[in-house]
């Protein structure tokens, strides 16, 4: 009977050294779930990257485009923003665009002053909000805008390309920018980089229609490569940007791998054309791909994002809280974008804006929204400490 019990007990001693064994291999899993891509990440930037994951489920920071530059009716005065403006208080999430830097302006393509955006950009940090930046690059082959989906414009910029030295020179200014966002001590400002968005659409030189998934990672490595590797920018989070996609084998046809994104988004505009009677098909169609984004987030170990959204002049009294919030509560959303208050452009009859100002017909519903307990402003991300471990 004796060696029986030895067995029984060397059995029992072993099954818990194999239950310790795995209880520390998925201790080490967790904690390295919430590391950035980029191993040499600055602490900030890593602490950003782990509280964006620990906030998941119980916070979606609020963000808005160009929100401190202009707004319907005013710009660039000191401290405004309609987003403040309207609700007291400023964006947990402030996105900033460079298209246009690569051809040497002071401008950006929405005319917004680089040097003012970057002092934008220390005011939004030092806010404890976080930073967002894209950019519309114009097509390197045709010299026409981002807007120009010419085939044959990725592979040209590829190692072995005609206009690879050309792209080399704008991501090099692209880089110098990135690298000169600094608070006052010197540390470098965390930045949610989300290059070559929407590649899902057909509208960009970038997107689907015009270049092979291999292509699309080879730009994404090149794009990588240049700017952690050649330029060392550890305050980088990169971001994968789709627009609309219709299964997970879709969202990942282009996917650079899982070394190479921190955060997974898409974008998605509400259209008045979308409602009928049957529903929104819109929140349907959201419904769906936050969903599939859900499960690819926990699969890949990745944050999820809801990157840019809006309902241009929002014309429906209740649109953020009947569409939009119930979509944010269903599924977990580290952050949203919307876009930017432009107010009157030229040409066009209509308003380009996506956040109400006071008296217009959403107002009295976003301040309803933004007051929600899961709807994070600078105030609730100063508190949180998002670039402290
Ligand atoms: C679009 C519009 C354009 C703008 C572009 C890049 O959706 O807002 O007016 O130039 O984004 O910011």
């Amino acid at each position: 009977m004796l060696p029986l019990i030895n067995s029984t007990i060397n059995m029992k001693y072993s099954l818990f050294i194999i239950l310790l064994f795995q209880l520390s291999i998925s201790g080490c899993m967790n904690t390295q779930k919430r590391l950035p891509v980029n191993p040499t990440a600055t602490k900030e930037t890593a602490a950003l990257h782990n509280n964006l994951q620990q906030l998941l489920g119980k916070a979606v920071l609020f963000g808005h485009q160009d929100d401190l530059a202009y707004g319907i009716g005013w710009a660039y005065e000191a401290d405004n923003s309609d987003v403040k403006k309207i609700t007291g208080d400023y964006p947990a999430l402030y996105g900033w665009e460079l298209g246009n830097i690569e051809l040497g302006h002071a401008k950006n393509l929405d005319s917004v002053p680089f040097a003012d955006m970057k002092k934008f950009i220390l005011q939004g940090y030092k806010q404890g909000s976080v930073i967002s930046i894209s950019w519309h690059a114009n097509n390197p082959l045709t010299g026409k805008s981002a807007w120009d989906p010419q085939a044959g414009t990725v592979a040209s910029i590829l190692k072995g390309g005609n206009n690879h030295e050309t792209f080399k020179v704008w991501l090099k200014i692209v880089a110098d920018f990135l690298a000169d966002l600094k608070d006052e001590k010197g540390v470098a400002i965390p930045v949610l980089f989300r290059p070559w968005h929407e590649l899902t659409g057909n509208w960009f030189w970038w997107c689907q229609n015009v270049c092979s998934p291999e292509e699309f990672k080879q730009l994404w490595y090149l794009t990588y490569d240049y700017m952690v590797n050649e330029r060392k920018l550890n305050n980088l989070l990169w971001v994968y940007n789709t627009a609309e996609f219709n299964s997970k084998n879709h969202y990942l046809e282009r996917y650079p791998g899982n070394a190479f994104a921190d955060v997974i988004s898409f974008d998605a505009y509400q259209h008045a054309n979308q409602l009928s009677a049957s529903g929104n098909e819109f929140v349907k169609q959201v419904d769906e791909q936050l969903g599939m984004l859900n499960l690819l987030a926990d699969s890949l170990q990745k944050i999820p994002a809801f990157a840019e959204t809006g309902y241009e002049t929002i014309p429906q009294a209740n649109w953020w809280t009947n569409d939009l919030l119930p979509l944010l509560k269903k599924h977990k959303v580290s952050y949203v974008l919307l876009w930017r208050n432009a107010g009157k452009m030229p040409g066009k009859e209509k308003l380009h804006y996506y956040v109400p100002f006071e008296g217009d017909v959403s107002a009295e519903d976003f301040k309803t929204f933004v007051a929600d307990p899961k709807i994070w402003m600078a105030t609730d991300a100063k508190k949180a400490a998002l670039y402290k471990q």
